[in-house]
């Protein structure tokens, strides 16, 4: 089964009881995380751990990309950047700081190193979009803020000749239910982000199977869904 998680933004727990109930068989599986794990939720150490570990355990079977709230993390120790300050990282800095302690740069470093883009047989994986007119080898880190306007509002045409007809699995803009056009598939169910609390939640995406197991912040309840098409 190849299976996405995306914008986890701290929830820890969810992520835990997401991976449990998927219980994976990492031979024949494969997960792969679409960035934003930190910030907003109060795990965003933890949450990177988990990431870090679960790759360097099985690091044919796990992948990672990087998000924009990374981007920004990194930006802050790079040149100072305050941007990181006012989406999360005032609330995140000091429990990322407790979490990793002397391995706080070999953190940064690891962050740094997660691609933008990241492809298998079947899809194409970035956290946001990609820039349509930009071979995907030449996509630059701006593709980790596309709005979901600009993204949405490409050919579906266009998506597949640029990545050879793989359809672009991504997240970054909080949805209620997950669909596929055949192009795009959004896996972000808005994790401590979405507006309406009450729906804020955690998706497990099974893209063999085209469903995906929600694990509602709110109450703890896990709820699968096919995923729907048009
Ligand atoms: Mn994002």
């Amino acid at each position: 089964m190849k299976y996405f998680i995306t914008d986890i933004h701290g929830d820890g727990i969810g992520l835990e009881k997401l991976l449990a109930h998927a219980s994976m068989n990492w031979s024949t599986d494969q997960l792969v995380f679409g960035g934003d794990y930190i910030d907003r939720g109060h795990h965003s150490g933890k949450v990177l751990k988990k990431v870090m570990s679960l790759m360097e355990a099985h690091p044919e079977s796990v992948f990672a990309v990087v998000g924009n709230h990374e981007e920004m993390m990194l930006d802050y120790f790079r040149h100072g950047d305050p941007l990181w300050m006012k989406h999360g990282g005032k609330e995140a800095l000091p429990e990322l700081k407790a979490e990793f302690g002397k391995s706080f740069d070999e953190m940064l470093r690891w962050v740094d190193e997660l691609p933008i883009i990241h492809q298998d047989d079947e899809f194409v994986y970035t956290h946001s979009g990609l820039e349509v007119d930009t071979p995907l080898a030449n996509q630059t880190r701006e593709i980790l803020w596309m709005d979901e306007s600009a993204f949405y509002g490409l050919s579906r045409e266009g998506i597949l000749a640029l990545t050879q007809g793989k359809p672009v699995v991504h997240g970054h803009t909080p949805v209620e239910r997950i669909y596929f056009d055949g192009a795009r598939l959004n896996g972000d169910l808005g994790s401590n982000t979405y507006w309406i609390e009450e729906e804020r939640a955690l998706g497990l995406v099974n893209l063999t199977a085209m469903d995906y197991v929600a694990y509602r912040q709110a109450n703890g309840s896990l709820t699968t869904r096919k995923i729907m098409k048009f």
